[in-house]
C-alpha cells in the first residue's frame, strides 16, 4: 500500500495518525510531497514552510518559525526505511521508491518539490531551484535503511568532493523571501550548516 500526502497533510494535519501507524510499523509506504506550504488551498504556511517565507497566512513579515524536520521525526519512530528525495533528482527518487518497495513495515520517503506559484519563481526554473536546494544544503539527500545512514546523489557528491553554495543564492531566486531580513538569512545559513555537519558526521561514522 502507498499513501501520498503534502507537507500540510503530513507535518500538521495527519501527523497523529501517521505517528500511530509508524509506531505500529504498519506495512505501507508513505510519500510526503513537500512543497513547503498548503498550496491547494492558497499557500497557507505549514510546519514545513521555512523561516522568513511569505505565505497566505504570513503575508507581511514572512514566517517567524523554522521548519519542522519531518524525516527526523519519522526516523525517531525506528522505521526500517526513511529517505529524502528531490524532484530535480528523479533517478535517486526512483531508486529509493524501488528500495522501499522491496521492504516491509512503515517506509517513509520525503520528497522536496519546488512550487513555482507558491515560491514565486518562473516555472522554467523548477529543476534548477531544486538542484540549488541540494547544492546549498537546504535540502539534503540521504537514506536510512535498517539504521544505516547514507548520503546520496548530489549531496553525496558534495560530501565527497566539493562545498556547499550559500543558501542566500537559493533564497534570492524566490519572491516568497522578498521581506527576508539579514538576520533571518544568517539563521537559515546556520540551520543548513548544522544539519549538513550532522549528516557528514553520521556518514563518516557508518
Ligand atoms: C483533515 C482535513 N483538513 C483540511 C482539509 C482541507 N484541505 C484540502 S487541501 C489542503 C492543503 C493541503 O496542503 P498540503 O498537504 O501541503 O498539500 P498541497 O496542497 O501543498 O499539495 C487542505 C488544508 C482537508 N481536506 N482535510
Amino acid at each position: 500500500m502507498v499513501a501520498i500526502a503534502g507537507d500540510g497533510g503530513t507535518h500538521d494535519i495527519g501527523i497523529q495518525a501517521l505517528s500511530g501507524a509508524a509506531e505500529r510499523n504498519c506495512d505501507f509506504i508513505y510519500i510526503c510531497y513537500d512543497n513547503e506550504g498548503y498550496m491547494n488551498t492558497g499557500n497557507q504556511r505549514s510546519g514545513s514552510t521555512p523561516l522568513g517565507a511569505i505565505s497566505g497566512t504570513t503575508p507581511v513579515l514572512g514566517k517567524q518559525q523554522e521548519q519542522k524536520d519531518m524525516a527526523a521525526i519519522m526516523e525517531a519512530h525506528g522505521l526500517p526505511y526513511v529517505a529524502t528525495a528531490n524532484a530535480a533528482y528523479p533517478l535517486d527518487l526512483h531508486d529509493k521508491v524501488r528500495k522501499a518497495m522491496s521492504m516491509k513495515g512503515t517506509r517513509f520517503i520525503h520528497v522536496f518539490v519546488p512550487c513555482p506559484p507558491g515560491w514565486r519563481f518562473p516555472f522554467s526554473d523548477t529543476i534548477s531551484i531544486g538542484q540549488l536546494a541540494v547544492e546549498s544544503g537546504w535540502n539534503i539527500l540521504y537514506e536510512i535503511k535498517d539504521g544505516h545512514f547514507r548520503m546520496t546523489a548530489g549531496s553525496e557528491a558534495i560530501a565527497r568532493k566539493g562545498r556547499l553554495r550559500p543558501v542566500r543564492e537559493f533564497i534570492a531566486r524566490q519572491g516568497r523571501f522578498a521581506t527576508v531580513t539579514e538576520e533571518q538569512v544568517n539563521r537559515l545559513q546556520a540551520w543548513a550548516e548544522t544539519r549538513w555537519k550532522r549528516c557528514l558526521d553520521r556518514a563518516a561514522s557508518q
